[in-house]
């Protein structure tokens, strides 16, 4: 085996202060409730999963909140945006409701995708899924970036507020797949406006990183490669990815662009819910529990007295009851009609 040798990546630097000055206290307290919402999604999610109230896959964002929440604080809702599996987080923060997610995974009619496409397949009018095939979607986004540019060009109807940007979420097990390549290729050849967002979060299923990608700093050594620019942010910190999103977002609007970015992250449970991930010794994971981003926020928050211990308290419980009212909703939700099966359906 054969890895190239190890280059110390340039984390995007940040200044705090700036943060708080350009996203103001309520905007932050607002991410946190995001983050908060996210993590206590997963968790009960997960137990309702273990209750047997859950079936097919499972894939938990916990660990990586700051990255998507950061994301949709800069670029707001308005482009589009496509992530994996791995896409509770990415539903909720473009305004899926809880109810219909827990339902959603619930298999009830009432679901997101009317209790049909389960836990990887969360849409939303910006979001253009959870996709379960890695790689799949890298495409899907390089095309929702081609769209962009060609309705710029040849606008039909005066739209109010058109996309700047497509975002593409991927995995770095997806770094190997002939999509992604081909995906940068086009996307540099043709100047399209596609930020793709590398979550690497180390493992893909049990495959550490340092075994599947020939290179490290994947961003920045790949980007070159194809006339592009290659960030790397610090994904357990909302703050660093909030201010590297914001760069790189100024800058894509600017240039037209596209723009790699490596985000550094950990997940914090295993691939899927079936996975107990004995690979990774418990010590390596408290580790990395210590860099959790929700403890992070609240130290930085605190530090700026936006928020404190007792108030960060309050709203984990006011997000807590939020999931377990949706759970009440999926519960009491109807199961779908056989009836309506073959609707949406495209195969003949
Ligand atoms: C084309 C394809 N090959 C294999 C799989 C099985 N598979 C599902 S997830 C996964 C690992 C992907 O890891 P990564 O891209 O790092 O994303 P993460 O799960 O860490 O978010 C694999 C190999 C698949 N879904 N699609």
């Amino acid at each position: 085996m054969t890895r190239a040798k190890k280059t110390e990546p340039h984390i995007f630097s940040h200044d705090p202060e700036k943060v708080v000055e350009e996203l103001g206290k309520e905007q932050l307290i607002q991410s946190l409730k995001q983050m908060l919402l996210i993590r206590n999604f997963e968790i009960r999610a997960e137990s309702a999963y273990l209750k047997g109230k859950v079936g097919g896959f499972f894939h938990s964002y916990q660990g990586q909140e700051a990255v998507q929440t950061a994301a949709l604080a800069v670029m707001g809702k308005n482009q589009w945006w496509i992530t994996t599996y791995r896409c509770h987080a990415l539903a909720l923060l473009l305004d899926a409701t809880p109810d219909e997610l827990m339902a959603e995974l619930y298999g009830r009619e009432t679901g997101n995708a009317l209790g049909r496409g389960g836990s990887m397949h969360f849409f939303t009018e910006e979001m253009l899924g959870g996709y379960g095939i890695v790689g799949g979607h890298i495409p899907i986004a390089t095309g929702a970036a081609f769209a962009i540019k060609y309705k710029k060009k040849f606008p039909k109807t005066q739209e109010e507020h058109p996309k700047d940007v497509a975002v593409c979420f991927l995995g770095d097990g997806a770094v190997a797949q002939g999509a992604f390549h081909e995906s940068l290729n086009i996307a540099a050849l043709w100047d399209l406006p596609c930020i793709y967002v590398i979550e690497n979060n180390e493992w893909g299923m049990g495959t550490h990183v340092d075994r599947a990608i020939s290179v490290d700093s994947i961003a920045e050594r790949k980007a070159p490669g194809y006339g592009m620019k290659g960030y790397t942010f610090d994904g357990m910190d909302f703050f660093n990815c909030y201010a590297g999103f914001k760069h790189v977002f100024e800058e894509v609007k600017e240039t037209a662009r596209p723009v790699l970015i490596e985000v550094k992250t950990e997940r914090f449970k295993g691939h899927s819910i079936s996975d107990p991930a004995v690979y990774r010794s418990k010590e390596e994971l408290a580790h990395f529990m210590e860099r959790d981003p929700l403890l992070i926020m609240l130290k930085t928050l605190s530090s700026f007295r936006i928020t404190d211990d007792e108030k960060y308290q309050a709203i984990d419980k006011e997000q807590k009851e939020i999931v377990m009212a949706a759970m009440k909703f999926a519960d009491d939700s109807a199961w779908p009609d056989p009836i309506h099966l073959e609707e949406g359906v495209f195969a003949p």
